[in-house]
């Protein structure tokens, strides 16, 4: 198990867009161990494998209190979304310090695989509904930011890169 570098918005490699995952593997399930433990060490309710820079249809999520709750999505596939949409204020580890609204439909039904290849469909509602959009988003190699104004966009770039060259 390993605790892997998250890439930081605005970097391009962000906006790679994800390989649907072909063999279900000891590789596979050595990057969703890591993913989780990286995602846990954070702390996350979420992360999708763009943001450790492995390109390929993978996901983890735990939204429990007592961080025992891990659910893993490989090549998921939104089957459907509801008309309702809801507000939520969202953050992300590719954007640590902003937290800003993004609406999305409040109800999600996804199409997916375990890591040991066993397929699965679940409905979710509420944070878990948020989440699993947020992460389907980075495998298309979009962030939350891209929802928001172009200005808004701008200064959390600004931001971020000044910090970068002052950590660096
Ligand atoms: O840890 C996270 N919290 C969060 C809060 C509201 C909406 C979405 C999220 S996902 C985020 C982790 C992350 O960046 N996943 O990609
Ligand atoms: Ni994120």
């Amino acid at each position: 198990m390993a605790v892997l570098p998250i890439l930081r918005f605005p970097d391009q490699r962000l906006h790679t867009v994800a390989k649907p995952v072909d063999a279900f593997d000891d590789s596979l399930r050595r990057l969703v161990s890591d993913m989780a433990e990286t995602m846990y060490a954070a702390p996350g309710i979420g992360l999708a494998a763009t943001q450790v820079d492995a390109h390929v249809r993978v996901i983890v999520i735990d939204i429990s209190e007592t961080k025992d709750q891990l659910q893993v999505f490989v090549n998921p596939e939104l089957v459907s979304a509801s008309d309702d949409r809801k507000v939520c204020e969202e953050g992300c580890l590719s954007v640590p310090g902003f937290y800003e609204n993004v609406e999305r439909p409040d109800r999600v039904r996804v199409r997916a695989r375990d890591e040991h290849g066993q397929e699965f469909t679940l409905e979710a509602e509420g944070l878990l509904a948020v989440c699993i959009q947020h992460e389907m988003d980075h495998l298309k190699g979009r962030v939350f930011v891209q929802y928001l104004s172009r200005l808004k966009q701008y200064r959390i770039r600004a931001k971020l890169l000044k910090q970068d060259r002052e950590a660096a």
